[in-house]
């Protein structure tokens, strides 16, 4: 059984209403406007995280998205005792929703605030590209514990935002992966997240660097180009593969890969390739499933050996 190891997904609306004779930048004006409310929470154990629902906070929060030209409106509610905000990588706002103590943008214990973020699709203006907001993204606090959030993103106040350009593939799953500290999503061997899927899923991943330390993020028997999509776009795309990249802190990065293709099923691990970091817990397992949901021979005793040896601080 595939199992609680999905992000939430915010269901993103297709992009209607606009034709193809229109303006570019008449038609990243035309994008929906969306809104949602979010909840920051205390958790067990001394977490704090971002949730839809009242009782729904998760580590990391929820993965909201977006198609680039439409406009997202959060409400957030914050319900701790502490001063927090949710502030965004990658797309465009006003002061007021910057997320900032510097702005006066954040939440007061229990008050309701709303925060709006804008995309843009590329356009060509006078001959130059300009950048649409397309791209793996994240959001965190910026208001608890300091100016920068740092006690905020310490507890879990931290989660994706994807932007998808139309025409982008969508994945059959999605794993928040968020380096934060020497955790994983603020967990650690061999209690980081098992991230499961079925052979031939199509797996997208949205890794994310939070804290203070260099971090490389690794993936076990995939690949990935290293673009804005993870994706080739042809025989002659001469975009690097890698699987492996830098994952600092603020940086953010996704990719899609067919899981188990060309490998098979298994337990493959994801990590960090700093040593001392995956020595000392900053690895899981991407648990592919055979097709039809059983387990491939080898992967319950690689579980076991990672439940039972991968700790050394248990
Ligand atoms: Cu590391």
């Amino acid at each position: 059984m595939l199992a609680g190891a999905a992000a939430v997904g915010v269901t993103a609306p297709a992009l209607a209403g606009l034709t193809a004779a229109a303006a570019p930048v008449a038609a990243a004006q035309q994008g929906k406007t969306r809104r949602i409310t979010m909840y920051a929470e205390e958790l067990p154990g001394g977490d704090i995280g971002y949730g839809l629902t009242p009782g729904g906070a998760t580590v990391p929060g929820p993965v909201l998205e977006m198609w680039e030209g439409d406009t997202l409106e959060i409400d957030l509610v914050n319900n701790t005792d502490k001063r927090l905000s949710i502030h965004p990588h990658g797309v465009d706002y006003s002061t007021d929703s910057d997320g900032s103590p510097l702005n006066d943008s954040f939440n007061e214990p229990g008050e309701r605030r709303r925060y709006v973020w804008r995309t843009r699709e590329p356009f060509r203006k006078d001959g130059v590209w300009l950048p649409g907001s397309a791209g793996y993204w994240h959001y965190h606090d910026h208001a608890m514990g300091t100016d920068h959030g740092t006690q905020g993103l310490i507890r879990g106040l931290y989660g994706a935002l994807i932007v998808r350009r139309k025409g982008d593939v969508l994945p059959d799953r999605q794993f928040t992966v968020v380096f934060q500290g020497m955790t994983i999503n603020n967990k650690m061997a061999p209690h980081a997240p098992l991230l499961e899927a079925r052979l031939g899923e199509r797996v997208e991943f949205i890794a994310i660097g939070h804290g203070d330390f260099f971090h490389t993020f690794h993936l076990h028997a995939h690949r990935w180009a290293d673009n804005r999509t993870g994706l080739l776009s042809g025989p002659n795309d001469p975009t690097p593969v890698v699987d492996n990249k830098d994952l600092n802190p603020g940086s953010s990065f996704g990719f899609q890969v067919v899981a188990g293709e060309g490998v098979g099923a298994g337990a493959w691990m994801y990590h960090c390739h700093v040593q001392n970091h995956s020595d000392t817990g900053m690895a899981g397992v991407f648990l592919v499933r055979n097709a039809d949901g059983s387990m491939p021979a080898g992967a319950q005793e690689a579980l076991d050996r990672y439940y039972g040896h991968n700790h050394p601080h248990h």
